[in-house]
């Protein structure tokens, strides 16, 4: 039995262990091609990346502003892979390249909101929504024009002289001038054009008038404004200013200048300290003040119209720290800011409102 059994497994052994070796051969092959191939992909991206670095690096040598080394830390951070989850030293990521890709859109689902305290600087991007086109092609578009910038040092002032002299057309501001609107304006140089203004119901109006100090600004809708402009109310036309927040949907408003500044007063406090005020038949209910941090603060209202009984929420974002005729010390702490507020407005439809002192 033995000597007609073990014949017939050498033989299949046999073929089998040919089959077997090709096999092997074919898989080693294979993988051998695999490794190649992503160890090419990786040494290009790598080298691009080593390339941005490098740019990057000669943008600090060339230029000494601040700001631009605030930018090409923005720059690096935003090539790295962040994970938010993952919040491991930022120099350990910048190779993975790939996985970013994939990290992207999780972050993009609405995750668990990062704490004040928690204000590291690589979150500080992740809620953008540009973030989903932001790759390795943009970041050298970015940096190209950064380039174009730096080599004609003045096109910057230049663009900005031609700016001031832009002239809208029509650029009528009759009703502004009217006597009985002056008094509304908190200054002579800076009023609405007949033609964009936000024009108040009238027969909501404490002064019968359907007219304050601000512009619709568009942005995709022609219909709806994405923003409306303002100036900072002055107590005779804080009512008129609830008005307009009533009556626009408004449920967000942005102050960018603070109440008070050396001295001068730069807009009326149009809320209550505590408790609630009345403006005319708007309540206004001071509900909570969230200070996030030395420059900015969140305050929740409770808005109530007396004549329907209608109420609403109201969200203001007080920026603190951008003082009359200056710039904010930190871009940082203004896009994180702005992140804020975009994050509270998203998925809504309604103007928000923003204004510093005069508009
Ligand atoms: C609003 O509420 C008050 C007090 O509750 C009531 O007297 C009044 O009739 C209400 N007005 C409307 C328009 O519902
Ligand atoms: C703004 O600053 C300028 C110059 O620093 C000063 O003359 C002016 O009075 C300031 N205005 C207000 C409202 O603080
Ligand atoms: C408060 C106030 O009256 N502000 C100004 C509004 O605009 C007119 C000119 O149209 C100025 O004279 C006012 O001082």
């Amino acid at each position: 039995m033995k000597s007609k059994v073990i014949p017939l497994p050498a033989r299949y052994t046999g073929t089998e262990s040919v089959k077997f070796l090709a096999l092997t051969v074919v898989s080693i092959l294979c993988i051998m091609g695999v490794l190649l191939g992503s160890g090419l992909m990786y040494c290009l991206r790598h080298r691009s990346h080593h390339k941005l670095k490098e740019k990057l690096t000669n943008l600090g040598a060339d230029a000494t502003a601040e700001a631009t080394a605030t930018y090409q830390e923005l720059c690096r951070q935003r090539m790295a892979v962040r994970t938010t989850e993952r919040p491991e030293p930022l120099h350990t990521h910048t190779h993975t390249h790939t996985s970013r890709i994939s990290s992207v859109s999780s972050q993009l689902s609405d995750g668990p909101s990062p704490s004040p305290s928690a204000r590291s600087s690589t979150s500080m991007w992740s809620e953008e929504p540009a973030q989903s086109n932001m790759d390795i092609s943009t970041g050298h578009m970015i940096l190209s024009y950064m380039e174009d910038h730096l080599k004609n040092k003045n096109r910057l002032e230049k663009e900005w002289e031609a700016l001031c002299s832009y002239q809208a057309e029509p650029n009528t501001c009759t009703v502004g001038l009217k006597d009985q609107n002056s008094k509304k304006n908190r200054s002579d140089t800076v009023i609405v054009y007949d033609h964009s203004r936000i024009a108040l119901k009238v027969e909501n109006n404490h002064g019968n008038s359907d007219y304050i100090n601000a512009s619709p600004i568009m942005d995709h809708d022609p219909r709806n404004p994405a923003y409306i402009s303002t100036q900072g109310p002055l107590p005779s036309t804080v009512a008129d200013f609830w008005q307009m927040v009533w009556e626009s949907g408004c449920v967000v408003i942005v102050m960018l200048t603070p109440v008070m500044e050396n001295g001068v007063k730069q807009s009326y406090q149009y809320w209550p300290d505590e408790g609630s005020n009345l403006y005319h038949i708007y309540e206004v209910n001071l509900v909570s003040e969230h200070i996030w941090c030395e420059d900015f603060l969140v305050r929740s209202f409770y808005l109530k119209n007396l004549q329907t009984n209608e109420t609403r929420t109201v969200t203001q974002f007080h920026f603190l720290t951008w003082m009359n005729q200056s710039v904010p010390d930190s871009a940082r702490t203004l896009l994180d800011f702005r992140r804020k507020v975009n994050k509270c407005y998203r998925g809504r439809s309604c103007p928000i409102i923003v204004h510093c002192r005069q508009v």
